[in-house]
């Protein structure tokens, strides 16, 4: 199949399950043609079957704000044609699928039917969903498309209660690939970090307020009175600044190490015990599952699609959203017990394989495979 595929090519999780989607498609032999303003973060290398194609908004003083959703439009019509690809998936419901539904009309006008599929991710839904004005937009782009998935059961449940969405939804969830997360113990690394044995804390994140990195350093402020323990911060964003002001109030600055957006977190995991994610709202939380299939327990919230991916007493713990006296208590029962620790791990990195991208990868294939071919009836 050739399949155009559209996302976010940053650090994000829509653009790292994007970007892991076309990569697998392309090793099983599709044509892959990633559409986006930039290289995605995980593509690595050049590879086999995959083709990148820039989406430029070029400068123009009569634009106070680019038009960026109609020179997408315009490169998926541009790469359709000439590419003759077979579908477009694009991951993000805004701008993605409004702008696939414009490309997906003016291609009509020329003859050229093809199907759209639509991948909720999250934020999309439940932080845009909030906001009126893009409501009416975000709902047509869904029904309209020519099939939509959503990454967990409550991001669909959530689909329906927020959007004026008449649409089936099916769940696909997001996925690892395992292969990626088999790292020897990097005792050198551990070294540099937690010279004395400390425990190491990991938290992965875009720094949005979503994601309560407050809970996190709180957290760790409390664990860090009993058990001698270092924190990893892995991202950035506008919660960075307050994060090392509130480091400095509650004097652990030393102990806490920013480690800034990295490529792959694989290597950071590889040297962690423990991993944080206390998010206010979290649809799947794939960052917690990359965690597990290094076989790191998560201590998470309970929220959202979250108690899909982290099994609470098996995998990880859950607390709610805020409370940071349960979340202390969670982590230091895991911290100090060693043996627990280790059960856990283990058992995190079990869980971890019902994700693993060859299970995961077949479903999509099925879907493309099923609208492929009811378009080619249709198109007689
Ligand atoms: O919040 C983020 O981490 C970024 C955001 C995105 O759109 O890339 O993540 C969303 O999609 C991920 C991939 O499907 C999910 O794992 C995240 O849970 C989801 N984020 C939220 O729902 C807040």
């Amino acid at each position: 199949m050739k399949i155009g595929i559209v996302c976010y090519p940053t650090f994000g999780g829509s653009g790292v399950v994007a970007t892991e989607l076309g990569k697998s498609l392309a090793a099983k032999g599709h044509e892959i043609h990633f559409i986006t303003y930039n290289q995605p973060v995980r593509l690595g290398s050049f590879r086999k079957n995959i083709f990148y194609h820039e989406v430029n908004v070029s400068e123009y003083p009569l634009f106070d704000y680019p038009p960026y959703e109609l020179v997408l439009a315009s490169k998926m019509v541009d790469v359709v044609k000439h590419e003759k690809l077979d579908l477009l998936h694009v991951h993000y419901a805004i701008p993605h699928a409004s702008a696939a539904y414009t490309a997906k009309k003016i291609l009509a006008e020329q003859g050229i039917e093809l199907p759209v599929v639509t991948t909720l991710h999250g934020t999309d839904i439940t932080l845009l969903g909030r906001d009126a004005s893009f409501e009416p937009v975000i709902s047509f782009a869904i029904n309209k498309s020519d099939a939509v998935t959503a990454v967990s059961n409550s991001l669909k449940n959530d689909t329906y209660k927020l959007f004026g969405v008449n649409k089936d939804i099916s769940v696909i969830p997001n996925f690892v690939c395992l292969d990626q997360f088999k790292l020897e113990a990097n005792d050198e690394l551990r070294a540099a970090h937690a010279p004395n044995g400390e425990k190491i804390i990991t938290h992965i994140s875009n720094f949005r307020p979503v994601k309560r990195l407050e809970d996190v350093v709180r957290v760790f402020a409390e664990v860090r009175k009993k058990v001698p323990a270092k924190l990893l911060l892995v991202g950035d964003g506008p919660e960075r600044n307050r994060i090392e002001q509130l480091c400095r109030e509650l004097r652990t600055c030393e102990d806490v190490i920013m480690l800034g957006k990295l490529k792959n977190p694989v290597e950071a995991l590889s040297i962690s015990d423990l991993f944080f994610l206390p998010s206010e709202a979290e649809s799947f939380g794939l960052s917690a599952l990359e965690a597990m299939a290094a076989g790191i327990p998560v201590i998470s919230t309970n929220t959202g699609g979250l108690p899909e991916v982290n099994r609470h007493g098996v995998t990880g713990m859950m607390s709610d959203v805020g409370d940071v006296e349960d979340m202390t208590k969670n982590t230091l029962y895991l911290l100090e017990n060693k043996e627990l620790l280790a059960k856990f791990s283990k058992q995190a990195k079990e869980r971890a394989k019902d994700f693993d991208i060859h299970s995961v990868l077949p479903q999509y294939e099925a879907l493309y495979a099923r609208l492929i071919e009811k378009q080619a009836v249709a198109n007689g």
